[in-house]
């Protein structure tokens, strides 16, 4: 068969396809070839190999990209974005700095309540707008898949709003878009004393947002002061019960038993596990749970980072991701949560890797359509201006993206 684009003269093609390897360490257990080459189909992919292709799969017609010896990955995947939301909190940094800690700002009326104010006061229209161009941004650094959460109407006419603005998103941009309902992120000012009442309205809205179709996953915000692991049990047991998939922002701040529920609720990912206990990582790891560590989060609250080289040493499969919100983490940029992955939680750079790659599709249960460079899988490819994976990690804060390529178009070119 012909193809419509071939990659050729690729140095370094990580492909993300888990093999067998002697090496224990089962976040290095990917698939990297080299002088290799990857030929692209009807959005797919045909062919890849090693060493010189086969001139039958061109024509005329086939599109010719040289990779000039550079790295090709497969699409990187955020899988934890907060992307769809009004305003923005630039003042908060400066309460940190003197002090104030995110809670304090929250519980003050601030922090995540400010922006479901700026998401209400926008309209739809203005929130496409704006989710656009962080969008834009994201595809540039080489994404070409993200979640994105509600969670900022804490109301059923604003959540939905969130949620149809993902809809919309996704048919006027390259990205895929992964909807996740997350009712219970915060609990709003006229709730305060009446938890309970609150609960019990989140859980109302399931059914209609299922019935609407849109979200496939349900999230909570499980922490001291947020969501009890009582409560957060409950709505995710109902979410279960009407067909969603769970993620859990767990252990953030505080060790409360969240990556535990993870285990026992099985959820498909954990978030966060700043403050994970022991327990929770054996929870994780017998559960199959994804820990979706969002190192950006560390970074920018000034708090300690996940234990991550314990939890890779007790087999638990991880994935990076940048938390993109107004508050916590500020950034659309995946590439500089991968550098300070590399950094401060002391990944390598395949591990770093397998994390936005086929470990962000497993968090979105999306394996086995994308994640990997794999014949019959989505053609979503990153080819970086960089000869080695090392220098991408190394070289900090910029974008090193060549070309994105998107089901088999391309959709960036520097
Ligand atoms: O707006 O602060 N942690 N939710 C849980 C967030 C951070 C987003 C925000
Ligand atoms: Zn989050």
């Amino acid at each position: 068969m012909v193809s419509d684009l071939l990659i050729y003269n690729i140095g370094t093609l990580i492909t993300s396809k888990e093999i067998e390897l002697s090496n224990k360490n089962l976040m290095e257990n990917i698939e990297i070839l080299t002088d290799a080459y990857v030929a692209i189909k009807n959005g797919t992919i045909l062919l890849l190999g090693e060493g010189p292709y086969d001139k039958n799969i061109i024509d005329n017609k086939t599109i010719l990209i040289d990779a000039e010896k550079s790295v090709v990955t497969p699409g990187l995947i955020d899988s934890h974005t907060h992307l769809v939301h009004g305003g923005s909190r630039e003042n908060e940094m400066f309460l940190k700095a003197k002090g104030a800690t995110y809670m304090d700002i929250l519980n003050a009326g601030g922090g995540i309540l400010s922006t479901v104010k700026a998401t209400k006061e926008a309209t739809k229209e203005e929130l496409v707008e704006k989710a656009k161009i962080s969008l834009k941004k994201m595809l540039a650094f080489g994404v070409t898949t993200i979640e994105s959460k509600s969670g900022y109407g804490l109301d059923l006419e604003t959540e939905i709003k969130q949620l149809e603005v993902n809809k919309i998103l996704a048919n006027e941009q390259p990205i895929d878009i992964v909807s996740t309902f997350m009712g219970a992120h915060a609990i709003p000012k006229e709730y305060k004393g009446k938890e309970e009442d609150f609960i019990k309205k989140v859980i109302k809205m399931l059914p209609i947002i299922k019935d609407k179709n849109l979200a496939e996953f349900c999230d909570i915000f499980c922490e001291h002061g947020i969501f009890s692991i009582e409560q957060s049990r409950k709505i995710l047991k109902e979410a279960k019960k009407f067909g969603f998939k769970l993620k859990i922002h767990a252990d953030e701040i505080e060790s409360i038993g969240g990556a535990e529920l993870a285990g026992e609720l099985e959820t498909t990912s954990s978030e966060h596990l700043m403050a994970i206990s022991d327990e929770g990582i054996i929870a994780l790891k017998n559960n199959g749970v994804i820990a979706n560590i969002l190192p950006g989060t560390s970074f920018y609250l000034k708090k300690e980072y996940a234990p991550v080289r314990k939890m890779i040493d007790y087999g638990v499969q991880i994935a990076l991701s940048t938390d993109y919100n107004p508050g916590s983490c500020p950034t659309e940029n995946l590439q500089l949560i991968m550098q300070i992955a590399a950094l401060y939680l002391n990944m390598s750079p395949i591990e770093v890797i397998k994390a936005v790659t086929i470990n962000g599709a497993k968090s979105l249960n999306k394996e086995k359509q994308i994640g990997s460079i794999e014949i019959g899988k989505k053609a979503d490819l990153v080819i970086f201006n960089s000869k080695s994976l090392e220098y991408i990690l190394y070289h900090f804060g910029i974008n090193h993206t060549k070309m994105v390529i998107k089901n088999g178009d391309i959709v960036y070119n520097n």
